[in-house]
Protein backbone atom coordinates (compact mmCIF):
# COMPACT_ATOMS: atom_id res chain seq x y z
CA UNK A 1 0.00 0.00 0.00
CA UNK A 2 1.28 3.41 -0.79
CA UNK A 3 1.25 6.36 1.99
CA UNK A 4 -1.56 9.03 2.06
CA UNK A 5 -0.45 11.37 -0.70
CA UNK A 6 1.15 14.84 0.66
CA UNK A 7 1.67 17.29 -1.91
CA UNK A 8 5.05 18.63 -1.54
CA UNK A 9 4.90 21.96 -0.18
CA UNK A 10 7.16 24.20 -3.05
CA UNK A 11 3.77 22.54 -5.69
CA UNK A 12 1.05 24.05 -3.21
CA UNK A 13 2.70 26.76 -3.06
CA UNK A 14 1.19 27.35 -6.68
CA UNK A 15 -1.73 25.94 -7.00
CA UNK A 16 -4.28 24.23 -4.13
CA UNK A 17 -4.26 20.91 -5.92
CA UNK A 18 -3.59 18.74 -2.59
CA UNK A 19 -4.53 14.90 -3.67
CA UNK A 20 -3.26 14.59 -7.32
CA UNK A 21 -0.08 12.86 -7.72
CA UNK A 22 2.25 13.11 -10.95
CA UNK A 23 1.98 16.50 -11.06
CA UNK A 24 4.45 19.35 -12.21
CA UNK A 25 4.17 23.23 -12.12
CA UNK A 26 6.72 24.61 -15.20
CA UNK A 27 7.47 27.96 -14.54
CA UNK A 28 9.99 30.48 -17.27
CA UNK A 29 9.88 34.25 -16.44
CA UNK A 30 7.52 36.08 -18.13
CA UNK A 31 5.52 32.94 -19.06
CA UNK A 32 1.96 32.19 -17.76
CA UNK A 33 3.07 29.10 -15.58
CA UNK A 34 2.16 26.07 -17.42
CA UNK A 35 0.29 22.68 -14.79
CA UNK A 36 0.67 19.09 -16.10
CA UNK A 37 -2.03 17.46 -14.62
CA UNK A 38 -2.53 13.95 -14.18
CA UNK A 39 -5.83 12.60 -14.86
CA UNK A 40 -5.71 9.16 -15.86
CA UNK A 41 -8.70 6.87 -17.09
CA UNK A 42 -8.90 4.65 -14.37
CA UNK A 43 -11.68 2.41 -12.99
CA UNK A 44 -9.56 0.63 -9.44
CA UNK A 45 -9.65 4.81 -7.92
CA UNK A 46 -11.35 8.05 -8.91
CA UNK A 47 -9.29 9.74 -10.99
CA UNK A 48 -8.64 13.60 -10.10
CA UNK A 49 -11.50 16.03 -11.33
CA UNK A 50 -10.94 18.64 -14.32
CA UNK A 51 -8.94 21.54 -12.89
CA UNK A 52 -11.66 24.03 -11.87
CA UNK A 53 -12.19 27.19 -9.67
CA UNK A 54 -10.29 30.28 -9.01
CA UNK A 55 -6.65 29.36 -10.07
CA UNK A 56 -7.31 27.52 -12.87
CA UNK A 57 -7.24 30.66 -15.72
CA UNK A 58 -4.03 31.58 -14.03
CA UNK A 59 -2.40 28.31 -15.81
CA UNK A 60 -1.46 27.23 -19.15
CA UNK A 61 -3.10 23.27 -18.10
CA UNK A 62 -1.80 20.30 -20.06
CA UNK A 63 -4.04 17.13 -18.92
CA UNK A 64 -1.66 13.93 -19.14
CA UNK A 65 -3.12 10.38 -18.64
CA UNK A 66 -0.35 8.67 -17.66
CA UNK A 67 2.81 9.99 -15.55
CA UNK A 68 5.50 9.07 -18.31
CA UNK A 69 4.08 11.34 -20.55
CA UNK A 70 5.07 14.72 -18.34
CA UNK A 71 8.14 14.49 -19.76
CA UNK A 72 6.33 15.75 -23.35
CA UNK A 73 5.53 19.31 -21.46
CA UNK A 74 9.00 19.81 -19.47
CA UNK A 75 11.29 22.55 -21.23
CA UNK A 76 14.05 21.54 -22.98
CA UNK A 77 16.18 24.46 -23.31
CA UNK A 78 17.80 27.13 -20.86
CA UNK A 79 19.09 26.70 -17.40
CA UNK A 80 16.69 24.46 -15.47
CA UNK A 81 16.36 23.24 -11.95
CA UNK A 82 13.85 20.59 -10.63
CA UNK A 83 12.49 20.71 -7.32
CA UNK A 84 10.26 17.42 -5.75
CA UNK A 85 10.82 14.05 -5.10
CA UNK A 86 14.72 12.53 -5.97
CA UNK A 87 12.96 9.54 -7.78
CA UNK A 88 10.77 11.55 -10.26
CA UNK A 89 11.43 12.09 -13.90
CA UNK A 90 12.59 15.28 -14.02
CA UNK A 91 14.92 17.67 -16.18
CA UNK A 92 17.43 20.23 -15.07
CA UNK A 93 19.37 20.51 -11.58
CA UNK A 94 17.52 18.50 -8.70
CA UNK A 95 16.44 20.40 -5.45
CA UNK A 96 19.72 22.92 -6.07
CA UNK A 97 20.34 24.32 -2.48
CA UNK A 98 20.75 27.84 -4.11
CA UNK A 99 17.19 27.64 -5.27
CA UNK A 100 15.93 26.13 -2.35
CA UNK A 101 17.10 28.58 0.28
CA UNK A 102 16.23 31.26 -1.29
CA UNK A 103 12.50 30.28 -1.74
CA UNK A 104 12.67 28.76 2.23
CA UNK A 105 13.95 32.05 3.37
CA UNK A 106 11.27 33.72 1.67
CA UNK A 107 8.20 31.36 2.76
CA UNK A 108 8.47 33.34 6.21
CA UNK A 109 6.58 36.31 4.68
CA UNK A 110 3.36 35.57 3.68
CA UNK A 111 1.13 37.10 1.38
CA UNK A 112 -3.12 38.27 2.45
CA UNK A 113 -4.18 35.04 0.39
CA UNK A 114 -2.17 32.91 2.49
CA UNK A 115 -2.49 34.51 5.93
CA UNK A 116 -7.06 34.30 4.51
CA UNK A 117 -6.27 30.57 4.23
CA UNK A 118 -5.05 30.60 7.52
CA UNK A 119 -7.43 32.69 9.03
CA UNK A 120 -10.08 30.01 7.46
CA UNK A 121 -8.12 27.17 8.93
CA UNK A 122 -8.01 28.91 11.86
CA UNK A 123 -12.50 29.20 11.90
CA UNK A 124 -12.38 25.10 10.73
CA UNK A 125 -9.96 24.14 13.66
CA UNK A 126 -11.65 26.27 16.16
CA UNK A 127 -15.17 24.68 15.73
CA UNK A 128 -13.54 21.23 15.95
CA UNK A 129 -11.63 22.22 18.94
CA UNK A 130 -15.33 24.00 20.71
CA UNK A 131 -16.76 20.39 19.71
CA UNK A 132 -13.89 18.55 21.34
CA UNK A 133 -14.36 20.13 24.58
CA UNK A 134 -17.70 19.25 24.90
CA UNK A 135 -16.92 15.84 24.11
CA UNK A 136 -14.84 15.62 26.95
CA UNK A 137 -17.28 17.61 29.05
CA UNK A 138 -19.93 14.73 28.07
CA UNK A 139 -17.31 11.80 29.57
CA UNK A 140 -16.22 10.90 25.96
CA UNK A 141 -12.90 8.78 25.47
CA UNK A 142 -9.99 10.37 23.88
CA UNK A 143 -11.45 8.27 20.58
CA UNK A 144 -14.87 9.69 20.70
CA UNK A 145 -13.29 13.23 21.29
CA UNK A 146 -10.92 12.66 17.98
CA UNK A 147 -14.16 11.77 16.13
CA UNK A 148 -16.08 14.66 17.01
CA UNK A 149 -13.37 16.95 16.23
CA UNK A 150 -13.60 15.15 12.72
CA UNK A 151 -16.89 15.70 12.38
CA UNK A 152 -16.97 19.44 13.44
CA UNK A 153 -13.94 20.03 11.19
CA UNK A 154 -15.45 18.22 8.24
CA UNK A 155 -12.35 16.19 7.84
CA UNK A 156 -10.61 13.19 7.61
CA UNK A 157 -7.40 12.24 9.14
CA UNK A 158 -5.63 12.39 6.42
CA UNK A 159 -6.77 15.99 5.82
CA UNK A 160 -5.76 17.10 8.57
CA UNK A 161 -2.30 18.99 8.98
CA UNK A 162 -1.15 16.81 11.64
CA UNK A 163 -1.87 13.92 13.81
CA UNK A 164 -4.49 15.25 16.51
CA UNK A 165 -2.94 15.08 20.22
CA UNK A 166 -5.64 14.41 22.57
CA UNK A 167 -4.96 13.30 25.72
CA UNK A 168 -6.26 12.81 28.91
CA UNK A 169 -4.61 13.08 32.11
CA UNK A 170 -0.72 11.67 32.65
CA UNK A 171 -1.00 11.54 28.49
CA UNK A 172 -1.33 15.21 28.24
CA UNK A 173 3.06 15.26 29.10
CA UNK A 174 2.99 13.50 25.87
CA UNK A 175 4.52 15.96 23.59
CA UNK A 176 3.52 14.16 20.24
CA UNK A 177 1.17 12.14 22.06
CA UNK A 178 -1.24 10.34 18.91
CA UNK A 179 -2.39 7.45 20.09
CA UNK A 180 -6.53 7.47 20.91
CA UNK A 181 -7.39 5.40 24.14
CA UNK A 182 -10.66 3.84 23.75
CA UNK A 183 -11.79 2.95 27.37
CA UNK A 184 -13.98 5.80 29.27
CA UNK A 185 -12.65 6.70 32.42
CA UNK A 186 -15.56 7.78 35.42
CA UNK A 187 -15.84 11.18 35.82
CA UNK A 188 -13.89 10.51 39.02
CA UNK A 189 -10.99 9.73 37.46
CA UNK A 190 -10.98 12.10 34.40
CA UNK A 191 -8.80 15.01 35.51
CA UNK A 192 -7.66 17.18 32.74
CA UNK A 193 -7.96 17.13 28.99
CA UNK A 194 -5.11 18.66 26.34
CA UNK A 195 -6.02 19.08 22.96
CA UNK A 196 -3.42 19.72 19.97
CA UNK A 197 -5.23 19.72 16.83
CA UNK A 198 -5.09 21.69 13.70
CA UNK A 199 -7.34 22.22 9.82
CA UNK A 200 -6.40 22.50 6.74
CA UNK A 201 -7.34 25.46 3.36
CA UNK A 202 -6.34 25.03 0.41
CA UNK A 203 -2.50 23.12 1.88
CA UNK A 204 -2.58 26.00 4.50
CA UNK A 205 -2.45 24.35 8.48
CA UNK A 206 -3.99 25.85 11.57
CA UNK A 207 -2.33 24.56 14.69
CA UNK A 208 -3.87 25.19 17.96
CA UNK A 209 -3.75 23.44 21.80
CA UNK A 210 -5.94 24.28 24.42
CA UNK A 211 -6.28 22.57 28.12
CA UNK A 212 -9.24 21.90 30.34
CA UNK A 213 -9.52 20.92 33.75
CA UNK A 214 -12.38 18.58 34.47
CA UNK A 215 -13.45 20.50 37.87
CA UNK A 216 -13.12 23.70 39.18
CA UNK A 217 -10.01 23.17 40.96
CA UNK A 218 -6.47 24.21 41.62
CA UNK A 219 -5.40 22.54 38.06
CA UNK A 220 -8.17 24.72 36.58
CA UNK A 221 -6.81 27.83 38.31
CA UNK A 222 -3.23 27.06 36.87
CA UNK A 223 -5.10 27.24 32.87
CA UNK A 224 -6.59 30.54 33.79
CA UNK A 225 -3.35 31.82 34.52
CA UNK A 226 -1.28 30.20 32.63
CA UNK A 227 -3.80 31.54 29.73
CA UNK A 228 -2.92 34.67 30.86
CA UNK A 229 0.52 34.58 30.80
CA UNK A 230 0.44 33.38 26.73
CA UNK A 231 -1.77 35.71 25.68
CA UNK A 232 0.71 38.51 27.17
CA UNK A 233 3.65 36.91 25.22
CA UNK A 234 1.15 37.35 22.05
CA UNK A 235 0.64 40.42 23.07
CA UNK A 236 4.47 41.29 23.22
CA UNK A 237 4.61 40.16 19.14
CA UNK A 238 5.48 43.03 17.01
CA UNK A 239 8.02 43.78 14.79
CA UNK A 240 11.36 44.44 15.20
CA UNK A 241 11.05 41.50 18.32
CA UNK A 242 13.79 38.93 18.33
CA UNK A 243 11.82 35.45 18.33
CA UNK A 244 14.22 33.73 20.54
CA UNK A 245 13.10 36.55 23.23
CA UNK A 246 9.73 35.29 23.26
CA UNK A 247 10.46 31.70 23.97
CA UNK A 248 12.65 33.67 27.13
CA UNK A 249 9.51 34.86 28.12
CA UNK A 250 7.44 32.08 27.89
CA UNK A 251 10.42 30.32 30.55
CA UNK A 252 9.53 33.79 32.54
CA UNK A 253 6.17 32.93 33.01
CA UNK A 254 6.25 29.06 33.47
CA UNK A 255 8.98 30.08 36.59
CA UNK A 256 6.05 32.60 37.45
CA UNK A 257 3.73 30.40 37.41
CA UNK A 258 5.83 27.11 39.56
CA UNK A 259 6.54 30.14 42.13
CA UNK A 260 3.02 30.84 42.12
CA UNK A 261 0.92 27.77 42.89
CA UNK A 262 4.24 26.62 45.40
CA UNK A 263 5.87 24.09 43.51
CA UNK A 264 9.32 25.56 44.49
CA UNK A 265 10.49 26.86 47.56
CA UNK A 266 13.39 28.89 48.64
CA UNK A 267 13.79 30.36 45.12
CA UNK A 268 12.11 32.98 43.18
CA UNK A 269 10.66 32.91 39.19
CA UNK A 270 13.83 34.68 38.22
CA UNK A 271 15.91 31.49 39.53
CA UNK A 272 13.83 29.07 38.34
CA UNK A 273 15.11 29.91 34.91
CA UNK A 274 18.29 31.44 35.55
CA UNK A 275 19.20 27.46 37.08
CA UNK A 276 17.15 26.31 33.96
CA UNK A 277 14.50 24.62 36.37
CA UNK A 278 12.17 25.81 34.18
CA UNK A 279 13.35 23.80 31.28
CA UNK A 280 12.35 20.51 33.06
CA UNK A 281 8.39 21.49 32.58
CA UNK A 282 8.82 23.89 29.54
CA UNK A 283 11.39 21.18 27.49
CA UNK A 284 10.17 22.42 23.57
CA UNK A 285 10.24 25.57 21.89
CA UNK A 286 7.46 28.43 22.19
CA UNK A 287 6.70 28.27 18.79
CA UNK A 288 7.08 27.99 15.38
CA UNK A 289 6.24 29.15 11.53
CA UNK A 290 3.90 27.98 10.12
CA UNK A 291 1.84 28.12 6.80
CA UNK A 292 2.45 25.60 3.96
CA UNK A 293 4.05 23.19 6.18
CA UNK A 294 2.87 23.03 10.29
CA UNK A 295 6.08 23.62 11.04
CA UNK A 296 7.52 25.76 8.32
CA UNK A 297 10.41 26.53 6.47
CA UNK A 298 13.37 29.17 6.93
CA UNK A 299 12.99 29.09 10.80
CA UNK A 300 16.95 29.42 11.62
CA UNK A 301 17.80 31.06 8.09
CA UNK A 302 20.25 34.41 8.58
CA UNK A 303 19.58 35.17 5.08
CA UNK A 304 18.75 33.86 1.20
CA UNK A 305 22.14 32.29 0.87
CA UNK A 306 21.38 29.51 3.66
CA UNK A 307 23.45 31.34 6.43
CA UNK A 308 21.71 29.84 9.73
CA UNK A 309 20.76 31.80 13.31
CA UNK A 310 22.14 29.84 15.84
CA UNK A 311 19.53 29.11 18.71
CA UNK A 312 20.34 30.12 21.75
CA UNK A 313 22.56 28.13 24.68
CA UNK A 314 20.59 25.44 26.46
CA UNK A 315 17.10 25.74 24.39
CA UNK A 316 17.98 22.80 21.74
CA UNK A 317 14.01 22.55 20.78
CA UNK A 318 13.51 26.00 19.60
CA UNK A 319 12.79 26.00 15.89
CA UNK A 320 12.94 29.29 15.12
CA UNK A 321 15.47 31.99 16.01
CA UNK A 322 15.09 34.87 13.27
CA UNK A 323 13.51 38.87 14.45
CA UNK A 324 10.02 39.01 13.58
CA UNK A 325 8.87 40.88 11.00
CA UNK A 326 5.16 42.09 9.51
CA UNK A 327 3.21 39.16 7.35
CA UNK A 328 5.32 36.82 9.19
CA UNK A 329 3.02 34.07 10.80
CA UNK A 330 4.10 32.08 13.72
CA UNK A 331 2.56 29.87 17.00
CA UNK A 332 2.76 30.78 20.50
CA UNK A 333 2.72 27.36 22.28
CA UNK A 334 4.04 27.93 25.92
CA UNK A 335 3.87 24.46 28.17
CA UNK A 336 3.95 23.17 31.23
CA UNK A 337 4.35 19.71 32.30
CA UNK A 338 4.88 17.32 34.33
CA UNK A 339 6.90 14.51 32.44
CA UNK A 340 8.16 11.59 34.33
CA UNK A 341 11.26 10.97 32.56
CA UNK A 342 12.53 14.58 33.05
CA UNK A 343 11.38 14.58 36.48
CA UNK A 344 13.23 11.66 37.29
CA UNK A 345 16.37 13.99 36.21
CA UNK A 346 15.67 16.71 37.69
CA UNK A 347 15.57 14.36 41.32
CA UNK A 348 18.64 13.53 40.76
CA UNK A 349 20.18 17.08 40.40
CA UNK A 350 21.37 19.50 42.85
CA UNK A 351 18.40 21.53 41.68
CA UNK A 352 16.22 19.14 43.59
CA UNK A 353 16.56 21.02 46.32
CA UNK A 354 14.26 23.92 45.57
CA UNK A 355 11.33 21.67 44.02
CA UNK A 356 8.10 21.08 46.69
CA UNK A 357 8.21 17.25 45.62
CA UNK A 358 4.93 16.35 47.32
CA UNK A 359 2.91 19.09 45.32
CA UNK A 360 4.49 18.82 42.31
CA UNK A 361 3.96 14.60 42.90
CA UNK A 362 -0.14 15.70 43.41
CA UNK A 363 -0.09 16.99 39.82
CA UNK A 364 1.30 14.24 38.04
CA UNK A 365 -1.61 13.61 37.75
CA UNK A 366 -2.79 15.84 35.03
CA UNK A 367 -0.29 15.71 32.62
CA UNK A 368 -0.09 19.38 31.62
CA UNK A 369 -0.74 22.45 30.35
CA UNK A 370 -0.37 23.69 26.50
CA UNK A 371 -2.01 26.88 24.82
CA UNK A 372 -1.10 27.60 21.21
CA UNK A 373 -2.25 30.24 18.95
CA UNK A 374 -1.23 31.30 15.54
CA UNK A 375 0.01 34.74 15.28
CA UNK A 376 0.51 37.10 11.95
CA UNK A 377 2.87 40.39 12.16
CA UNK A 378 0.82 43.58 11.45
CA UNK A 379 2.93 46.71 10.40
CA UNK A 380 2.68 47.48 14.27
CA UNK A 381 1.60 44.20 16.22
CA UNK A 382 0.16 41.56 15.73
CA UNK A 383 -3.55 39.83 14.84
CA UNK A 384 -4.32 36.41 16.60
CA UNK A 385 -5.77 34.67 14.34
CA UNK A 386 -6.88 31.70 16.51
CA UNK A 387 -8.63 33.79 19.23
CA UNK A 388 -10.72 35.63 16.49
CA UNK A 389 -11.91 32.10 15.12
CA UNK A 390 -12.36 31.10 18.78
CA UNK A 391 -14.78 34.06 19.23
CA UNK A 392 -16.42 33.54 16.04
CA UNK A 393 -16.88 29.77 16.66
CA UNK A 394 -18.67 30.67 20.40
MN1 LIG B 1 2.67 23.94 17.07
Amino acid sequence: MAYPFKANPHFKAWVPVLDNPNCYVIYTPGQKPRLIYFQPVDYWYKPAETPSGYWVDQFDIRIIAVPEDATKHFPTNGRIAFIGETEAQHPGDLNPAPLLNRLHFDRAWKTEYEIECMRRANRTGARGHRAAERAFRAGGSEYEIHLEYLRAANSTEEELPYANIIGMNENAAVLHYIQHERNKLDDSRRFSFLIDAGANVNGYASDITRTYSNRDDEFGQMIEAFDRGQQEICASVKPKVNYPELHMQGHRMVARILEQFQFMRDIDADGIVEKRISSTFFPHGVGHYIGLQVHDVGGFMADPKGNTIQKPDGHPYLRLTRTVEPSMVFTIEPGLYFIEPLLADLKKSENAKYVNWPKVDAFRKYGGIRIEDDVVVTANGSENLTRAAFAAER
